[in-house]
């Protein structure tokens, strides 16, 4: 069993690599030429010397690399987690995203049709996808109207992730996968922010928490129990499209309520839009604000999945509780602001 992971030093690439791993695959990670090397989500699982973990050097952007990637490895299964994953940017870097998030997945593809048609293929789609929500909740059959760059670029990639297998009979999975955090979520995502915020605050190395829009609501699951979706996608008797999601919605507002909640610290809340503002109960200190420099130019209000599909023909379902999660989370950053470092 070989598999290649694009994206390996993201979240989810480092659960995913976990978990096959233990499966007993021998998994190709492919990571990008940066300046600074970028282990440290599959450091921190102990996974980054494993002897049946091979790092390759990979850009998604590249077609003959696609080629040469699957040429080289003879992987079964290709999960192509890579991405510019990040919402806010993708506003100043339309291009960019189009060209990794959006194209990225073709070369794969393409690859895949060029090199071996029988390859399985995962793409990485998103509940961004959805955007400005058609239906509530939202499940594989709600029409889509995304509301930012990364989310019409996932959408490209998740029709011709389709059209692939209808085109040329590639067994191409595409996950709808709503927000899933954990304590290898990048500091630039809402949930990671607040939780190494709230460490920070709670030791002494940061005032205050400033935000953007806390009204947005989201379904926030356990990113370790989705890689599992993934692959349960792939050993599936047919392709398809499936929702992974917890079918809980929540406010930012509520998740940083939660998180120093974590921390034993209770927040008075008040004010409204941009003047809104918690401060800490026991020491009357403002420890969160509303900075509107963190505002998007269009924003997704609402997400809520439905993940019944996901259940009925995979046997998946979400377990952790946001709450479990969250304080998950702030233990990891509290344990990692003490020992002096946070990546
Ligand atoms: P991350 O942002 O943590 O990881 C993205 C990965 O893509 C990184 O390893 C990054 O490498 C890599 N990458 C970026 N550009 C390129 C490129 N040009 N060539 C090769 N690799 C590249 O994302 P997550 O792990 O959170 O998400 C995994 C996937 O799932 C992404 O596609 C994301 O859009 C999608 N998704 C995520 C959800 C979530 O809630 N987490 C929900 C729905 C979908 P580097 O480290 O060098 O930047
Ligand atoms: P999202 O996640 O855009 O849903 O995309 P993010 O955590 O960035 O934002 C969630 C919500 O929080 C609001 N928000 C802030 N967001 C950030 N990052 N920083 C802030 O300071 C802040 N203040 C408020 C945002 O406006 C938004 O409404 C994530 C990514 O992982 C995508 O790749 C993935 O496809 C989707 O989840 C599902």
């Amino acid at each position: 069993m070989k598999a290649i992971i694009t994206g390996i030093t993201g979240q989810d690439g480092a659960y995913l690599a976990e978990l096959l791993l233990e499966k007993g695959y021998t998994v190709y990670g492919t990571f990008r030429r940066t300046s600074s090397v970028n282990f440290w989500r599959i450091e921190e699982l102990g996974i980054d010397k494993h002897p049946n973990l091979n790092l390759v050097e990979y850009d998604l952007t590249d077609l003959s690399s696609s080629i040469r990637l699957l040429e080289s490895t003879g992987a079964t299964e290709v999960y192509n987690l890579a991405a510019q994953s990040f919402v806010g940017v993708s506003f100043e870097q339309p291009l960019t995203t189009l060209d990794i998030t959006g194209a990225g997945a073709v070369n794969l593809l393409e690859a895949i049709r060029i090199v071996n048609p029988k390859i399985r293929f995962y793409q990485a789609s998103t509940s961004e996808m959805f955007g400005q929500v058609q239906a509530i909740p939202q499940s594989e059959t709600t029409p889509f109207y995304p509301r930012s760059p990364y989310g019409v670029a996932k959408l490209y990639a998740h029709w011709m992730t389709i059209n692939y297998r209808e085109s040329y009979g590639i067994f191409g999975c595409s996950g709808i996968l709503f927000n899933h955090e954990s304590p290898l979520r990048g500091r630039e995502f809402v949930t990671r922010k607040i939780t190494d915020s709230v460490a920070k605050i709670k030791l002494g190395k940061l005032d205050v928490l400033e935000l953007g829009n806390i009204d947005a609501k989201r379904d926030w699951g356990f990113a370790k129990e989705y890689v599992e979706g993934m692959w349960r996608m792939l050993q599936a008797d047919e392709p398809g499209v499936f929702v992974l999601a917890t079918n809980r919605t929540e406010t930012v507002r509520d998740f940083v309520t939660l998180a120093f909640k974590a921390a034993d610290v209770e927040l008075q809340w008040e004010g409204s839009g941009e003047q809104e503002q918690a401060t800490d109960t026991a020491t009357g200190k403002v420890v969160v604000r509303v900075n509107p420099k963190f505002y998007r130019p269009a924003e997704v209000d609402l997400l809520i999945g439905d993940p019944q599909k996901a259940k009925d023909v995979l046997g998946w379902e979400p377990k952790t509780t946001l709450e479990q999660l969250c304080r998950m989370m702030v233990d990891a950053d509290m344990r990692r602001n003490q020992q002096g470092f946070s990546f």
